[in-house]
């Protein structure tokens, strides 16, 4: 029960009780937690203080509202460690999800000059263009535009992308990725992303730019990624260095 002599205000210590129910499994992932209402007359505190608390647990994103059918606890996020290269397919697979794609666009584009500078290729120079929305059991995560350039990649026009593009490049055509450079940065998503990754305009993404190496330490992909930020989480081992 909430104290109302305690020092912490009651919305505060009402957080502090909701967020303990969803991490002790008291209430699971995509389930539905009481009413404003509910809450208001098991706490016995205002609408007020209950608004406040589920607010900032949605702001937290451990809880999310979906308009007119309530409150509800959310997914764990994806987390992924940032030393290991890895596909979205192996990434998915270790956390027992089915990964797919949505093949939005396979072309031969020419290299803009960001795409031919990672590369090391001409501008303009035609490339694979393969843009992809990525699946996790069927939900939305991610949006990938990859670009690739190696000898006779066109052929990669023939086949079907909505599986793993990195089994692809190992299995048929003899380019295996070795190495990866990344950048990653906060953005807020377009209106076209937003309705391919049904959420908002405006909510927050991880926006990544990766140029992928292979055996030969030769640059032959570079990718333009946004990632559902509430999904999504990035982590790094760090070490210090030993002289
Ligand atoms: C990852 C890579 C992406 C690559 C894809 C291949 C990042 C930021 N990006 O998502 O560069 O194209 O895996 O996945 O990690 P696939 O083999 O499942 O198609």
């Amino acid at each position: 029960m909430l104290d109302k002599n305690h020092p912490l205000p009651l919305y505060h210590q009402l957080k502090q009780t909701l967020r303990e129910r969803i991490e002790q499994g008291e209430w699971k992932p995509g389930q539905r937690i009481p009413s404003e209402r509910e809450l208001c007359e098991t706490y016995r505190v205002s609408r007020m203080t209950v608004r406040q608390a589920v607010t900032e647990l949605v702001n937290e994103n451990l809880l999310w509202r979906d308009q007119g059918r309530g409150t509800f606890v959310s997914k764990p996020k994806i987390q992924k460690l940032l030393s290991r290269l890895t596909s979205f397919t192996e990434d998915m697979r270790a956390r027992g999800k089915q990964a797919g794609a949505r093949v939005l666009r396979l072309e031969l584009a020419p290299a803009k000059p960001a795409v031919a500078h990672a590369l090391q290729i001409a501008e303009n120079q035609p490339v694979v263009l393969i843009e992809r929305l990525r699946l996790a059991d069927d939900e939305p995560v991610g949006i990938e535009t990859s670009h690739l350039s190696f000898e006779r990649c066109e052929a990669i026009l023939h086949e079907d992308l909505s599986r793993s593009l990195y089994e692809l490049l190992t299995s048929k055509f003899g380019q295996f990725p070795t190495h990866a450079e990344e950048q990653l940065e906060a953005a807020a998503c377009s209106a076209h992303e937003a309705e391919l990754l049904g959420v908002r305009r405006g909510t927050p993404v991880l926006s990544i730019k990766r140029t992928t190496l292979n055996q030969e330490l030769r640059p032959i992909e570079y990718v333009e990624s946004t990632y559902r930020g509430d999904r999504y989480v990035f982590y790094a081992r760090l070490s210090v260095d030993h002289p």
